[in-house]
């Protein structure tokens, strides 16, 4: 079965918001094959988001995603990867669908509450920094 890979950003966890995510995974069907709540160095972040490096963004990213303890998860399905995008929404909260979990506890563009990985690589890629960096 297909991994993929979600965080809960640091302002859902404030919020408290994680307990209702993470129902809504398994209401989905996502199994949970692992977890952990850490906090992300500035080193960690860099390379989670190294394929934002350079961007205008960049910096106000790594500073957000270290502002705060989050969430990752390890997650398998059919089809796992696509159907969590589907399940999380557009970027921007303000234009995911209704019924996303970006629609429903999504801030703004930056705050917006959860990451999942978009592709095979990713996921094997962010993983691997998540669960396989001490
Ligand atoms: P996504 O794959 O939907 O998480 O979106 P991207 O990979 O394009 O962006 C990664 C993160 O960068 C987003 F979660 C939010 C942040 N971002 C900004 O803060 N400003 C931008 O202009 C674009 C993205």
């Amino acid at each position: 079965m297909e991994k993929t890979f979600i965080m809960i950003k640091p302002e859902a966890l404030k919020a408290g918001k994680q307990g209702e995510i993470i129902d809504l995974l398994l209401k989905n069907r996502f199994g949970i094959t692992n977890m952990k709540q850490f906090s992300f160095d500035a080193a960690r972040a860099g390379r989670f988001y190294s394929m934002h490096e350079g961007k205008d963004f960049f910096g106000d990213l790594v500073a957000y995603i270290t502002s705060g303890e989050v969430v990752g998860l390890e997650l398998e399905r059919e089809g796992a990867i696509k159907a969590l995008r589907d399940l999380v929404g557009a970027t921007d909260p303000a234009a995911a669908a209704i019924g996303t979990i970006r629609f429903m506890y999504g801030t703004d563009l930056q705050r917006n509450a959860v990451h999942a990985s978009d592709s095979p690589e990713s996921a094997e890629k962010e993983l691997a920094i998540v669960f396989g960096e001490d």
